[in-house]
């Protein structure tokens, strides 16, 4: 058991670098079952993401998948060489033997969503992955992100670790999922383009330019950061829900697990929103200190409630006012400081703590500072 118990760990740090570290400061209860569920969702990720097996193979991967998990000694080694997560795959009867061990109301949650899924990957992998209209880019979004908000909430109901009125709200849970999705989505633009998935919606690139792909014309410029911004502005919609599902957790483990995700994404989103380096260059992330700074503020509502607000001052500021969307991200933005006052009023608080803690370089977090500086210069850089 033990033998099992590392090879997870080990699989888990092979496949995420931040997020292991998360995951495994999880209560005990939570900590193996939240492993397991990441590490089969990677599994089934895996099959999908490869363009080199064939239709008529995965499909029936993606559907059955479900099941997969419950056969012991189950492998698979149909992935390419190059396939980023291959060794997770060949090795997975030690990832099936640990999910064998897990208390089956967690194996049931588990089961169900990776159905949901792979039938929803399945779908995707038939008809091609054609997002038309914001509400296909929604749908696909929840396919691959949302339904895994439902299924941790569904974990930290059932455990009785947080109120069953988590599982319930699962437009918040949802939300959870999206907010993450779709800011990866607008970052990694330069990836997918390159291994040709196209997960921008036409509804918003086709009033910026007649094919996704001439976006990335140097004479598009003006046009490729106006439908950037807009993806950032659908994006944030979410923001508000995200908060609202923070309030509801109350164990602390769970609240930190559920919100370093989140504050990472808001920073990753102002870094992003109105960068024309999003276009050319890929791997646009936030420097390694932010992120040590936000898992370490990232503890409570109030707090986190203060780095929203801290974020959401930086991105507007760095809106072109010519951008057709200035307005309203200037609207979302002002909403989200209000819920804020209104719903966690010591945020106020701790906005002015994180503030000096970034000016005077207190914090240790003299790159939250350097930040600043670089929005500052790309809101000058707005008007040159
Ligand atoms: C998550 Cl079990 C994810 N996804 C993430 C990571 O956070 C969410 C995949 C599997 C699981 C969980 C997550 C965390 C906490 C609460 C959540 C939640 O909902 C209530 O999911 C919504 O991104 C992947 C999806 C977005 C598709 C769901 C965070 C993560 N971060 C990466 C950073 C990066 O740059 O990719 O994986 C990392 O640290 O490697």
């Amino acid at each position: 058991m033990t033998i099992t118990k590392e090879k997870i760990y080990h699989h888990l740090t092979m496949t995420s670098r931040s997020f292991a570290a998360v995951i495994q400061d999880l209560d005990e209860e939570l900590k193996d079952p939240i492993c397991l569920f990441y590490l089969i969702l990677r599994g089934l990720d895996t099959i999908e993401d490869d363009m080199s097996i064939d239709l008529d193979i995965k499909i029936p991967y993606l559907k059955k998948f479900h099941e997969i998990i419950y056969q012991k000694g189950w492998n698979f080694t149909k992935n390419g060489p190059n396939e980023k997560d291959r060794q997770l795959l060949v090795e997975f009867d030690t990832v099936i033997d640990a999910f064998l061990c897990l208390k089956p109301a967690y194996q049931t949650i588990i089961a169900d969503i990776t159905k949901q899924m792979g039938d929803g990957m399945a779908h995707y992998a038939t008809a091609g992955i054609n997002v038309e209209t914001n509400a296909d880019y929604d749908e696909y979004c929840h396919y691959v992100a949302g339904l895994v908000g439902l299924g941790l909430s569904e974990m930290f109901s059932a455990c009785g670790f947080e109120s069953p009125m988590v599982a319930k709200r699962k437009d918040l849970s949802n939300s959870m999922g999206l907010f993450l999705q779709k800011t990866n989505i607008a970052r990694d633009f330069l990836e997918d383009l390159r291994d040709k998935r196209f997960f921008w919606p036409k509804e918003i690139w086709g009033r910026y330019a007649d094919r996704m792909e001439d976006l990335i014309k140097p004479e598009n410029q003006a046009k490729a950061l106006h439908c950037l911004d807009h993806m950032v502005f659908n994006a944030m919609s979410h923001i508000k829900d995200v908060l609202e599902y923070l309030s509801m957790i109350k164990n602390q483990s769970c609240f930190k697990f559920c919100a370093i995700p989140q504050v990472m994404a808001i920073a990753t989103l102002t870094l992003v929103h109105n960068n024309y380096k999003i276009y050319t260059h890929e791997n646009i992330k936030i420097r390694k200190g932010e992120t040590v700074w936000l898992m370490k503020e990232a503890v409570d509502i109030d707090t986190v409630a203060a780095i929203f607000r801290y974020y959401a001052r930086l991105l507007n500021n760095k809106t072109n006012p010519l951008d057709p969307h200035f307005i309203d991200i200037g609207v979302l933005c002002g909403e989200i400081e209000q819920v804020c006052v209104e719903r966690y009023p010591n945020s106020t608080e701790q906005l002015a703590r994180l503030n000096a803690g970034v000016l005077g370089g207190s914090t240790g977090s003299t790159l939250a500072a350097a930040a600043v500086v670089a929005g500052a210069v790309a809101f000058s850089s707005t008007f040159a």
